[in-house]
């Protein structure tokens, strides 16, 4: 028999210790062993495939993860731009206004190996530039802590920047596309709420973005002038997500090295930064670095795919080439004049003008540059594994983001409607007294000086005539204009560069080959509204209205 004791059945004490419950992350991430035996046995394109099933961005039990996986190789580009002060260079200004040309040339050099990382670069730069110049780090503390961190050379303590300006309505005309409104907080601070569409580098860790302040009556102000600039990191303290979800990724034609989300803020922690209501104007900064990045990469794509193309031997491209590189370096050097307190009146009017101009005449180049690059290696030119496809690829995205090249026309008339037709003034002026300082005689390039004085002439002449007889033809006409000025401003610099003492004979051979192509306007009456409709019917015909 057995004894049974009634103790056995007595309920036992719950004492004080209690086993957590075993927590169940990413199965599929935290399983090496898995990974790593399906890596050796798959195909790599049917690994990326079944990775990116396997890795789902919903864990065990249904919670969403938020968590942007990116390769090692991508985090280690973070820390080498640090090291080598791709941002820094320009914020350190060891060399003064020429820190921004040596951190322009470096990038030159570097972005067209850097699997673009020169795109969350390009905007950390941008941001620095932002909070450098808003003069707002005392007010707002926050700002001048990132500003260290955006600039700094020290990996660990790096950060870079997003720029959340476009929404599914559109990108270009933010004002009538921005949804997201802003909360104000009792501390000072907003919650923002909203659906960013295109937020290029989601792995950064702060942001600029545009949000709409809510009334007490729970009410916003519409189109551009209720836009204002907010300021949010995307982790808080302790490193939780600053209430943003990652609800994809875009898959893109090219830039697929960089992520890509459409993100949602839902009560993000933001600062207002500036006044309110003056969005647009406020992050105009930023704009003005991100552009000016986004031509000097052009530029170096085309550079690139020459140097690889050492057979190749069509001079057009050559001249394109050296074109945008001058245009996009004058630019910087103007950015460099300006951080540097040493801008006259009229090298800031120039660099408001010549911004937009630049970025968008040298993506639309580089991508025509780079198709005819590939074409020259024939077949291979086609190849992936040939690394040169990618380039294109890559290329195309210049002329859409940080403003389309219609987009960025416009700006061109913006510009011309806020400072006057004296902005071309400063233009005609900037370009006749470089001119009248070189050796042209000796240099055997006093027809192309004529040719280049009276281009500018009929530029102006045309607008003059425009802004009088025919208003609505400038907007029709805007990109015509825009490339024309280009073309006039980079015959002027190919000039100057020829007759430079380091100039070889083939500075001369590409400022004469410049000059002999002409301009872009066509004659006034070809911009005028019966010209419109008489295009708008031949694209619309046969198409059903509805
Ligand atoms: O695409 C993006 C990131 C991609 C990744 C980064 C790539 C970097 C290169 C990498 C290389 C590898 S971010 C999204 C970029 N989005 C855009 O660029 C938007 C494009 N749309 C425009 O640019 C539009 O023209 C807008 C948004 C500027 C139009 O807005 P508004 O509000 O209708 O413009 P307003 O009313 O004409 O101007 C408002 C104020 C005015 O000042 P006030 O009021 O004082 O007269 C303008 O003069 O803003 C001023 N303003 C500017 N100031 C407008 N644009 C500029 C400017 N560019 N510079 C200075
Ligand atoms: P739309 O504005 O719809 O333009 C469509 C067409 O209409 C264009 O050809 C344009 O030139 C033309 N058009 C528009 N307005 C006019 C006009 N007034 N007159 C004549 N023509 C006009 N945005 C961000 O904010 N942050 C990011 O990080 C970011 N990353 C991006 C990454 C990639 C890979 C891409 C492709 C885009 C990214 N964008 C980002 C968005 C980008 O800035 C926008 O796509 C761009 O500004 C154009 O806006 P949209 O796509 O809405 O085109």
């Amino acid at each position: 028999e057995q004894k049974v004791s009634p103790d056995s059945f007595q309920r036992a004490k719950r004492g004080a210790f209690f086993q957590p419950r075993p927590q169940l992350y990413n199965t599929f991430v935290e399983d090496v062993f898995l990974r790593q035996y399906l890596q050796r046995v798959m195909p790599v394109e049917v690994c990326e495939e079944v990775f990116a099933d396997l890795e789902r961005k919903y864990n065990a039990w249904g919670e969403k993860v938020d968590e942007l996986v990116t390769s090692s190789a991508w985090r280690t580009l973070h820390d080498i731009a640090a090291e080598e002060g791709m941002v820094a260079i320009a914020y350190e200004r060891k060399h003064a206004q020429w820190s921004r040309l040596h951190q322009v040339a470096k990038t030159i050099l570097w972005g067209p190996s850097s699997a673009l990382y020169s795109c969350p670069i390009a905007m950390t730069d941008g941001a620095a530039m932002l909070i450098e110049s808003s003069g707002l780090t005392q007010e707002l503390p926050q700002l001048g802590k990132a500003f260290a961190r955006l600039t700094t050379r020290d990996p660990t303590n790096f950060w870079t920047s997003g720029q959340w300006m476009t929404e599914r309505r559109g990108g270009s005309d933010v004002g009538q596309s921005t949804d997201t409104v802003a909360v104000p907080q009792e501390d000072g601070s907003y919650r923002l709420y909203g659906y960013k569409w295109f937020t290029s580098a989601t792995d950064a860790d702060i942001a600029f973005t545009l949000a709409r302040v809510q009334d007490p009556q729970g009410l916003v102000t519409p189109g551009s002038r209720g836009l204002s600039l907010f300021y949010l990191e995307t982790r808080l303290g302790g490193g939780a997500h600053n209430s943003l979800e990652l609800v994809r990724l875009k898959d893109k034609l090219g830039t697929r090295q960089l992520p890509t989300a459409e993100v949602l803020l839902d009560g993000s922690t933001a600062h207002l930064v500036g006044t309110e209501g003056r969005g647009v104007a406020t992050i105009s900064p930023m704009l003005t670095v991100t552009r000016l990045h986004n031509s000097i990469i052009s530029a170096a794509y085309m550079r690139r795919i020459l140097q690889l193309s050492r057979d190749y031997s069509t001079r057009r491209t050559v001249v394109e080439t050296r074109g945008c590189t001058l245009l996009g370096l004058e630019t910087a050097r103007l950015v460099g004049l300006k951080e540097a307190g040493l801008a006259t009146k009229s090298d800031t009017l120039l660099l408001r003008l010549l911004n937009s101009i630049n970025k968008l005449y040298t993506a639309k180049q580089a991508v025509a540059v780079i198709s005819e690059g590939l074409e020259s290696f024939g077949g291979a030119g086609y190849l992936e594994d040939t690394g040169l496809p990618v380039l294109l690829r890559d290329a195309q995205v210049g002329t859409i983001w940080e403003g389309t090249t219609n987009v960025l026309s416009l700006d061109l008339l913006r510009v011309l409607q806020k400072v006057g037709p004296e902005i071309l003034e400063v233009v005609t002026d900037t370009v006749k007294s470089r001119l009248s300082r070189l050796p042209l005689a000796r240099c055997q390039l006093e027809s192309e000086a004529d040719l280049i004085r009276d281009r500018m002439q009929d530029v102006v002449t045309f607008v003059l005539r425009a802004m009088g007889e025919e208003p609505q033809c400038l907007e029709v006409a805007a990109r015509d204009l825009a490339l024309s000025l280009a073309h006039v401003y980079i015959s002027m610099l190919l000039v100057e560069q020829a007759c430079s003492d380091r100039a070889s004979p083939s500075d001369r051979v590409t400022a004469e080959r410049w000059c002999s192509r002409s301009l872009q306007l066509s004659p006034l009456t070809s911009y005028t509204k019966s010209q419109t409709a008489a295009d708008l019917s031949m694209v619309m015909d046969g198409h059903r209205l509805s």
